[in-house]
């Protein structure tokens, strides 16, 4: 195959969208291409001493008369500005999609060469904004313009061909995917965690321990972070456990006010935003994802490959990742009873606990390994120039 010479338009943050376009963008320099990121800063995941990888950093003057229009327009201008791209891979509509179709443009009239557009929805740009009235039509419009469009689940691309109205248009499903040898159950340190909570008793007695449940998000409203601190409050009813928070939002001071009002403060450790924790993932029980949405659920496959059970919302493309009764429970969304319950289920009975844990790290690397999906994206964004 032609060396491609790919822009990939991405958040440099730790949501799954960022992550996503990290790993697809490393993956494909490694096949050959050249990829050049443009974000505001270097993506956490990002390795900028990789051949054929760079980074443009799109600034944005907050001093210029276009800083209304700010990354948006700022990334419209990089990409415009920028030659010799075969293909914009944009990772999420808005912004993305949409500097990316502004920047054809200006390039097409310009006399210039065009590049093409392939566009990856990958959850609320699709479920949040597509439901917006106003918005709804820029995401549409987007969508529509590009070359050629992907999901992450099956399910996205049923929300997206109903809320956008893109009944007519090929949209190809392509899977996150978790690097195996990154997120492994190997290598833990058993007291790591013991560590991070040592004013709570019976952690060297293993029918007494206190059992771990952890989350990581981007605490947003949709995430329904505070189910997790509500099930906790109700398995602590019945046996010791803590809950490890990893991320940061919107919704952390609420979280945070939650425990120290259902008087688990002391059992609720947060770690904050942190792009390295797979050792520490490791060593937990469960991995609980109650979110009312979940396109995919990247976060949830990153436990599942460290061997953590994961209980989640039977919600999105969730039940696609997440086989219950065997890598995990799935539970209706909103309800931290049955979150809890499906815990316990699992934290009174470690025998199949364990035999979830290995079934979990088997059904990663079997179903979600990187080389199918990469290759899926290189066919795309081949077939497009
Ligand atoms: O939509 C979001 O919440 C943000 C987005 C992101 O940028 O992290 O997450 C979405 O994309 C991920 C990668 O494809 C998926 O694993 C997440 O499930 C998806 N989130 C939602 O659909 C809520």
């Amino acid at each position: 195959m032609k060396p491609l010479r790919i822009a990939i338009a991405c958040f440099p943050t730790l949501g799954g969208s960022g992550i996503v376009a990290t790993e697809v963008g490393m993956r494909l320099a490694a096949r050959g291409h050249q990829v050049c990121f443009f974000a505001e800063r270097c993506p956490p995941r990002l390795d900028l001493a990789a051949p054929r990888v760079t980074l443009e950093r799109v600034v944005v003057d907050l001093s210029s008369p276009a800083a209304s229009g700010s990354h948006a327009l700022a990334l419209a201008a990089a990409l415009a500005t920028a030659e010799g791209f075969d293909v914009i891979h944009a990772h999420y509509a808005i912004p993305h999609a949409v500097s990316a179709v502004l920047a054809r443009a200006i390039a097409s009239q310009q006399g210039r060469h065009a590049p093409r557009i392939v566009t990856t929805l990958h959850g609320t740009d699709v479920t949040t904004l597509g439901a917006d009235p106003q918005m709804r039509a820029v995401v549409r419009y987007a969508a529509l313009e590009s070359d050629a469009l992907t999901v992450p689940s099956a399910w996205l691309r049923e929300r997206a061909r109903t809320l956008l109205d893109l009944q007519e248009r090929p949209i190809e499903v392509i899977p996150n995917f978790v690097d195996p040898s990154v997120f492994t159950p190997a290598q833990v340190d058993p007291h790591a965690l013991s560590r991070m909570f040592p004013q709570l008793p019976g952690w060297d007695d293993p029918l007494q321990r206190p059992r771990v449940l952890w989350h990581g998000s981007s605490f947003r409203a949709w995430k329904r972070v505070g189910d997790t601190v509500r099930a906790l409050a109700l398995i602590c009813e019945r046996r010791s456990a803590v809950l490890v928070l990893v991320g940061d939002g919107p919704e952390r001071p609420q979280v945070q006010a939650l425990a120290a009002e259902l008087g688990v403060a002391e059992r609720v450790l947060w770690l904050g935003e942190r792009s390295h924790f797979t050792e520490l993932l490791a060593c937990a029980d469960l991995f609980v994802l109650p979110s009312e949405t979940e396109s995919f659920g990247l976060a949830a496959l990153e436990a599942l490959a460290c061997g953590v059970p994961v209980v989640a919302s039977a919600v999105g493309g969730l039940p696609d990742v997440v086989q219950h009764g065997v890598t995990g429970c799935l539970v209706p969304p909103a309800d931290p009873h049955a979150l809890a319950q499906a815990a316990l289920s699992l934290l009174d009975d470690e025998p199949r606990r364990l035999r979830m844990a290995a079934a979990a790290r088997a059904d990663a690397c079997a179903r979600f390994s990187p080389q199918p999906a990469v290759a899926h994206y290189e066919r795309i964004l081949a077939a497009v120039c």
